[in-house]
């Protein structure tokens, strides 16, 4: 394989601009439309649909294959069941949307929109279980739901209409069963940003900073460009808060009554943010292979009189395409190659095929991989055994620079005064020796402006609290944070 001219990747203004970038990428690559006339609420369009049903795909499948299966739940939840829990109303009032009028008639029952379905979920789930021989039971389902957010919406990652709810909900018939199922939750999101090539750490949030309800919330969170860091996913260890307020009763081995014990977890549009951010230039999206719509757009290079033979040979690579089931298009409209190219790179087709009447004479192809935007050559013969290993190696060039530009997000403080330093400079998540005392918390998150993520899963330093000095083996997850 020859390889010709340089790669030219640029992440200048992706880094320094990122909101901009985000936003026009969002317009310009047809992902959303964003001029929908109530806030924080967005338009999918056709191309950007087509990526979120392959992530949501990927998603499905991660669920289906560890025994869990896909429901759907009604989007309205009437008042009594929704003010059940006493923490989880806390936690949602100030977000909840009500549905108050049915026509010109006031509602005998406010509804209230779910901002996540555990009170329309439960209550059911009450009377699917009588026995532990009814558990485990796993739920998924993949909806909207409504947040009244206050802070400043940004589309896909700060919904009031939040688009791609996956959310599953789980009861067992033992504390331990309960605590395995938040293990396999963290082990299929570690596959599932595995697959999507977005790095994440894994956090214990602090005690007040819990999911309303949750015995402990464990959170995945990334960085995005510009250096703030987003929460991508989270896991709730529910104990029996919610079945103990929801009656979710069943009989245990000894015959004795029990109240049943729950899990639930989530993830929402910020995978598919994370997805289009974390993998851009300032040329647009770079797609991996496995989310993108059109994973091959073919080019061709017009050559008065060698037209016929160029369209005839591109209808030979099609059929090459079509027998390997690659999403593929050929641009024969009026525009320039030049434009051409540009309009397929802003839109992160992976993998570019440029024939004109040299590769038609030659029985060769030119590939131009988007992510490096490094050209080659292939012979004709070997585009059925190479395209698979080709899209094997960009996911693998666009993950190595997703983890480089992530670890180099990550640093680390023993002082106030680097911390500070990092935050502001390099920005990211900065990891310092913490006590777990909400004084040393309170102190650390006003003298920074930042926002603790919580504890680190993964990783146990002996050190001293960079507040009071005492002895610890907490590694704390800091960040300014989406
Ligand atoms: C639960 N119940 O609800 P969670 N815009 C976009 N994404 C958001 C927003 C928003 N406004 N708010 C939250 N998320 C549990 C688990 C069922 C499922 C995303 O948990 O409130 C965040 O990535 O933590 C969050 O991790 C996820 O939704 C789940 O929301």
């Amino acid at each position: 394989m020859k390889t010709k001219g340089k790669s030219r990747v640029e992440r200048e203004k992706w880094e320094s601009n990122f909101s901009e970038w985000f936003s026009s990428i969002l317009e310009q690559a047809e992902i959303l439309d964003i001029r929908y006339p109530i806030k924080g609420t967005y338009v999918w369009l056709p191309y950007g649909f087509k990526i979120r049903a392959k992530i949501i795909e990927i998603l499905r499948k991660l669920h289906d294959e560890t025994g869990h299966e896909e429901a759907l739940f009604p989007l309205l939840i009437p008042e009594h069941e929704f003010m059940k829990e006493a923490k989880h109303v806390k936690g949602f009032e100030d977000e909840v949307y009500w549905v108050t009028h049915g026509g010109l008639k006031e509602l005998d029952v406010k509804l209230a929109v779910r901002p996540t379905s555990e009170t329309a979920i439960y209550p059911m789930f009450a009377l699917w279980i009588r026995s532990h021989k009814d558990m485990p039971l796993k739920v998924y389902q993949v909806v909207n739901v409504f947040r009244y957010e206050t802070k400043a919406t940004k589309p896909l990652i700060r919904l009031r209409e939040i688009t791609t709810f996956k959310e599953a909900h789980t009861a067992h018939a033992s504390r331990e069963e309960a605590e395995a199922q938040v293990r396999e939750a963290i082990a299929i999101y570690k596959k599932l940003f595995e697959k999507l090539c977005i790095p994440y750490i894994i956090s214990r949030r602090p005690d007040w900073d819990k999911f309303p309800g949750a015995d402990y919330t464990i959170a995945f969170d990334t960085v995005l460009p510009d250096g703030k860091s987003l929460q991508i996913a989270t896991v709730h260890n529910l104990a029996q808060n919610f079945s103990k307020t929801f009656e979710i009763k069943f009989e245990n081995i000894e015959g004795r009554q029990e109240y049943a014990y729950q899990t639930c977890y989530g993830v929402s549009d910020r995978i598919i943010a994370s997805a289009l951010a974390l993998h851009g230039d300032d040329t647009g999206l770079c797609l991996l292979p496995s989310i993108a719509p059109i994973q091959v757009i073919i080019v061709p290079i017009p050559f008065e009189g060698a037209e016929e033979r160029i369209e005839s040979y591109i209808r030979e690579v099609e059929k090459i395409l079509e027998k390997k089931k690659i999403r593929y298009k050929a641009d024969f409209s009026e525009k320039t190659p030049g434009n051409k190219f540009y309009f397929w790179e802003r839109r992160g087709v992976p993998l570019r095929i440029e024939i004109g009447p040299k590769e038609a004479e030659n029985r060769e192809i030119t590939l131009a991989l988007r992510a490096t935007r490094e050209r080659r050559k292939i012979k004709f013969s070997e585009l059925e055994s190479k395209i698979e290993s080709i899209f094997s190696e960009i996911e693998e060039i666009i993950r190595k620079r997703a983890k480089e530009f992530f670890k180099s997000k990550i640093s680390y403080a023993s002082t106030i005064e680097e911390a500070k330093n990092a935050i502001e400079k390099n920005k990211g998540i900065v990891k310092a020796s913490w006590c777990g005392s909400e004084a040393c918390a309170e102190e650390l998150e006003k003298s920074l402006d930042a926002r603790l993520l919580g504890i680190d899963e993964n990783e146990k330093k002996e050190g001293a609290c960079i507040i009071c000095n005492a002895e610890t083996e907490n590694v704390l997850n800091i960040a300014r944070a989406y």
